[in-house]
């Protein structure tokens, strides 16, 4: 079989919308009652850590009672016929779940921590509460290892890195507002097909030529998915 051909995936909340995670438009700036940038930025966090905290506790528990869907489930079994590389924007571990084994996680996770003095120092925690103030023994504290707004992205550098080498592109469920990560576009070498999943398309704006599936995740993959083997010619059961 000769080298499986490169489909690098950028996916954001919108792909987890179908197993019940909120994303950040349908709170309408607004999640779970809070100014975004109240409980996902820096700032927040040295104004109120404790909100910050139980905040991410809140989320930690549904996500970690989330189960993947059919969307997540589709880009897992692509890894049949392609290298498929993942780069989320998502703090979720529905990819991981569904059995992708390559998934690089640009704002972070929810399911570690990190020391707020260094953040190479992380620690597993599960879907357990993470109280503030708790030393992470080198003169920091623990602190979810998320990327919050305000903060830079470090693994934007392997990410973009990965678009420059893609054989295939596919965007899905991200309303590509945030920077640096809705960027990693611009990487993509010209003459790369480039698919776009996202039942509000219309709304994103791109700057090259996609082809659009208008469509939730659960839906638009399955079908990328057949033109991906049909185009690549995979002869598949
Ligand atoms: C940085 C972790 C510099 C948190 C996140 C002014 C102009 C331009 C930029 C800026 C600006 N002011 C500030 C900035 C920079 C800022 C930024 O981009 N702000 C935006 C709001 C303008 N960026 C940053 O701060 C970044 N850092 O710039 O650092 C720096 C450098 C050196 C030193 C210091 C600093 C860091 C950004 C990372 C923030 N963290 N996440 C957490 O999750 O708790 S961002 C968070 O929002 C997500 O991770 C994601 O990246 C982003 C947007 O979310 P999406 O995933 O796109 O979700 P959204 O809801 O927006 O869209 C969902 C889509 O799904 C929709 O289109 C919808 O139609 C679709 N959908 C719905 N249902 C379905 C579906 N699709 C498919 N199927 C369905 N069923």
């Amino acid at each position: 079989m000769p080298d499986k051909k490169l489909l690098v995936v950028l996916t954001g909340a919108g792909i987890s919308a179908e197993s019940g995670l909120k994303t950040f438009r349908d709170a309408g700036g607004l999640w779970e009652n809070h100014n975004v940038l109240d409980v996902a930025s820096i700032e927040g966090w040295k104004r109120n850590p404790e909100l910050v905290h139980r905040f991410y506790d809140e989320r930690r528990k549904q996500a970690f009672s989330a189960i993947p869907n059919e969307g997540h489930r589709t880009l897992a079994r692509l890894e049949k016929y392609f290298d498929v590389r993942i780069i989320t924007q998502n703090v979720d571990d529905l990819h991981e779940k569904a059995g992708s084994t390559n998934v690089l996680h640009l704002h972070g996770d929810l399911f570690s921590a990190r020391s707020s003095k260094n953040p190479l120092l992380t620690k597993f925690i599960g879907d357990a509460p993470l109280p503030y103030g708790e030393s992470s023994g080198d003169g920091g504290v623990w602190r979810p290892n998320i990327v919050w707004f305000g903060e830079s992205v470090p693994n934007m550098t392997p990410a973009m890195e990965l678009v420059e080498k893609a054989g295939i592109f596919v965007v899905v469920g991200t309303s590509l507002q945030v920077y640096p990560a809705a960027g990693l576009l611009d990487y993509v070498r010209p003459g790369v097909p480039v698919w776009l999943a996202d039942p509000n398309a219309h709304e994103i704006r791109v700057e090259r030529r996609v082809q659009v599936l208008a469509k939730p995740a659960g839906q638009a993959l399955p079908e990328i998915e057949q033109q991906l083997l049909t185009l690549f010619t995979i002869a598949h059961e």
